[in-house]
């Protein structure tokens, strides 16, 4: 299966967070990883009431990764939560500054509402910090109109996640 899986980091070393991440991701079970978005920066945004608001605290690093694993919904879920544990992330609130935040945006063709999990996450399709990574590494899942509709969010691309590795610049 091939999952799409967002990065995102707003506190303490974010950069060292998100390269960790990515290697973690490396090393789960039944894995490996098929590509990693360029690193961009973004302003913290908050679209839970529909309305586009200022989320707290400083920018945010983020990226996505492809991922072929043969690790469940569930299962995956677990094991990014575990990562998020071990980078030190705690939840005082909502939309809480993070060291790492590691959603499931997509998972195959596959559609979930479990409660705890929902794929394709249900905020995606609102946010420029997913679409334009998510767009660079799988041009097909990402329409023209969606990242249209997201081009007035602030977003930079910064560049490699990891550079020196195949596809950096
Ligand atoms: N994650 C959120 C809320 N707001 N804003 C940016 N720029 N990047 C994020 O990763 C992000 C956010 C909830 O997970
Ligand atoms: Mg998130
Ligand atoms: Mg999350």
């Amino acid at each position: 299966m091939t999952a799409y899986v967002a990065l995102g980091a707003n506190l303490g070393d974010a950069l060292a967070a998100l390269r960790w991440a990515a290697q973690a991701l490396a090393g789960l079970p039944l894995s490996r990883v098929l590509r990693v978005s360029s690193l961009y920066k973004t302003a913290p945004l908050d679209t839970d009431s529909g309305v586009e608001v200022a989320a707290p605290g400083s920018d945010y690093l983020n990226a996505v990764a492809a991922l072929h694993t043969g690790l469940s919904a569930p299962a995956l879920l677990d094991a990014l939560q575990a990562l998020e544990l071990q980078a030190g992330r705690q939840r005082p609130y909502r939309n809480a500054p993070r060291t790492l935040d590691l959603d499931v945006l997509l998972y195959g063709s596959a559609r979930i509402d479990s409660g705890r999990l929902s794929v394709p996450h249900p905020r995606m399709a609102q946010r420029a910090f997913v679409l334009v990574p998510l767009a660079e590494i799988a041009p097909q899942q990402v329409s023209a109109a969606q990242l249209a509709a997201v081009a007035h969010q602030a977003i930079e691309r910064l560049g490699a996640l990891q550079p020196g590795r195949a596809g950096a610049d």
